[in-house]
């Protein structure tokens, strides 16, 4: 038996941090994860005798766990997120930034005392499998067994992985404290330099496991400009033929803007006798470098789905709703009486009664003091559950290789303006499409509902250095690419002047995908606009769906007038980067300008 008292390590840095952070936080004591079933148990009963977490229906929903946090602790709050570059022009204009000075002293005094009374766990993970080549480890201290118990099925962790690091490999230090869940006291602080992130104050997915945003996108983005090779907040997929053959896509939307639906996506009804065959390799996160044989290949860095609740149902995502019957942990979802759980736009209709997201008892149309819906579950409550138990999932997630990458989508949520779906004419026309990129607001972050901004390549909250420089590095990865894959925009969020969606989504966007690759491997012919290449109506198989014509036309239209505003305001956005800003992205801005007024 190995002693419960001795670090399982012989890493000499990783010890004297982790007893430095200790002597900070002063933790009642310390466990190092070794990732076993038997410790997950304990972790489970410890967590559910003090009510952090609430043991579901074991016969319904086996190893499933409920969780909430706290009422202003539901999304990542992106205004304390910061950027701790020891320049305030590496964090450039889209971060918000403090001095690594000033941020270590701020957070010391949040985490000073702050796990007393309470056990400090140690969780060594790894980003990719255990050992891979594109893998990267971090390390991170919490005093939440709800965080322990996510960064379980989010990444792998535990004793392998500090088995991995032998005596002197490299990891991020990842420091966490719940501490008293004040937003008043909350930061998420990233040191890129010093290859370490401190959160502090929130319980919250996105600011507390660190494994993800922080480090799988924030650091490694940075890492990535140093390294070559490129973090994106894009999902990846595999679309397969009748024939065998297998073609990947990445795309990039912002937070809940359907990543999840689309990896997961079912064909439809009236493209079923095609035989295509979708294969789910990530949801959220693409690390992706150019081979040898000179493509972009990409792997999933996280080993689980932290995926939106509210609007997955049998219909929308069935592959979600089949990966979240075991072994998921629900968070600010309804609380049934049965101890199930329920979310808006769900499989079954309201319960008479429950516990709602905040804890209180909770009944269908009940309202608040304005008079507004009350819902049951948060917009932006969450499951947890492991990549594994997906049936569409890609035997290539664990293969270190990943998939090569066939075309790159950029997508928005915009009820105007962007079409369904549009090529850019080269890899430069197609950074700056990603690059003026722009979404309206979900409830995945603290703010305005709906108000438009933009965020380039969905990186804007996630990008850790200035992001000129970052438009750079995509500029530069596409020029030493032998073969550069096709980059598209699409749009499933459109709307007619009823408010409702012109296109019907979900399954339906395969058809869309089949158009990016018949163009990607130079099948059809296309309509060249101001904007890009449009599809031509014959190339889009509609077999068994339900549009107008009318509708067709209103969702692929690029409207000029509404470009030419479109441009002003990307002007204005552009200009923020000041001289940061690639040439060649004024250039492409110039020349689609011009052709909006040709
Ligand atoms: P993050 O996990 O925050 O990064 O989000 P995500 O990009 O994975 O988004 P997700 O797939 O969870 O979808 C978010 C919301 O968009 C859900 O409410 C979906 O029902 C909705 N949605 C997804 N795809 C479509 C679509 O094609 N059409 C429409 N109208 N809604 C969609
Ligand atoms: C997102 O907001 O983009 C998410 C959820 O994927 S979180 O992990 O909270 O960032
Ligand atoms: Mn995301």
């Amino acid at each position: 038996m190995p002693d419960k008292n001795q670090p399982p390590t012989k890493h000499a840095r990783l010890k004297t941090w982790v007893s430095e952070m200790a002597s900070l936080c002063r933790p009642d004591r310390i466990v190092w994860i070794d990732g076993s079933e038997e410790e997950k148990r304990r972790l489970e009963d410890e967590a559910v005798a003090t009510g952090e977490i609430i043991r579901l229906n074991q016969e319904k929903l086996p190893g499933c766990l409920y969780h909430r946090t706290a009422a202003n602790d539901v999304a990542r709050t992106e205004h304390l997120t910061f950027i701790c570059t020891k320049k305030k022009e590496d964090a450039g204009p889209t971060n918000n930034w403090m001095s690594p000075r000033d941020a270590y002293r701020k957070a010391s005094d949040y985490f000073r005392g702050a796990m007393k009374g309470r056990t400090m766990y140690v969780v060594p993970f790894s980003m990719g499998p255990v050992g891979s080549p594109f893998s990267k480890i971090g390390v991170e201290l919490t005093d939440s067994i709800y965080v322990v118990l996510n960064m379980r099925i989010m990444t792998r962790i535990g004793q392998k992985v500090l088995d991995f690091l032998g005596a002197d490999g490299e990891f991020t230090k990842c420091l966490h404290s719940k501490a008293d869940l004040d937003i008043g006291k909350r930061l998420i602080l990233h040191f890129p330099e010093d290859n370490a992130i401190w959160s502090v104050g929130s319980g919250y997915g996105g600011n507390v496991l660190l494994g993800k945003k922080c480090l799988s996108l924030r650091i490694a983005s940075y890492m990535g400009l140093r390294e070559g090779w490129m973090a994106e907040h894009m999902l990846i997929m595999g679309i397969e033929e009748p024939n065998g053959h297998v073609e990947y896509i990445a795309a990039a939307f912002p937070s809940a803007c359907g990543k999840t639906n689309l990896a997961m996506l079912i064909p439809p009804e009236g493209l079923k006798s095609k035989g295509y065959k979708i294969w789910t390799v990530g949801d959220d996160i693409a690390w992706m470098r150019i081979d040898s044989d000179g493509a972009l290949w990409a792997v999933n860095p996280e080993a689980g789905f932290f995926g939106v609740a509210p609007g997955t149902n049998s219909k929308s995502n069935p592959n979600a709703m089949a990966t979240i019957r075991k072994n998921t942990i629900f968070t600010n979802v309804l609380l049934k009486k049965d101890f199930t759980v329920w979310w808006e736009d769900g499989n079954e209709p309201p319960p008479p009664e429950g516990m709602d997201w905040r804890g209180q008892p909770w009944r269908p149309g009940m309202k608040d003091e304005h008079g507004k819906i009350i819902k049951g579950a948060h917009p932006n409550s969450r499951f947890t559950a492991p990549a594994s138990q997906c049936p569409s999932i890609s035997f290539r997630l664990e293969h270190h290789h990943g998939v090569p990458i066939s075309a790159i989508v950029f997508g928005g949520r915009r009820a105007h303006l962007a079409p369904l779906v549009y090529e850019a004419f080269s890899w430069q026309h197609g950074v700056y499409v990603g690059s003026t990129m722009a979404s309206e607001r979900t409830a995945a972050q603290m703010g305005t509902v709906g108000e438009v901004r933009r965020d380039p390549m969905a990186m804007l909250p996630f990008c850790g250095y200035h992001m000129g420089d970052y438009f750079k590095h995509w500029l530069a990865m596409g020029k030493k690419m032998e073969k550069q894959p096709k980059i598209f925009h699409v749009n499933w969020f459109r709307l007619d002047e009823h408010g409702k969606f012109l296109w019907p989504g979900y399954s339906e966007n395969l058809r869309i995908l089949e158009w990016i690759l018949d163009r990607c491997n130079n099948r059809v012919e296309a309509v060249k606009t101001p904007a890009g290449y449009v599809p031509r109506l014959q190339d889009l198989d509609l077999t068994g769906l339900n549009i107008s014509r009318d509708a067709l036309q209103k969702v692929l239209e690029i409207d000029r007038f509404e470009w030419l505003q479109e441009m002003e305001s990307q002007r204005e956005f552009l200009k923020t980067f000041g001289d940061r800003l690639p040439r060649e992205l004024w250039a492409e801005w110039e020349a689609q300008n011009k052709r909006l007024q040709e």
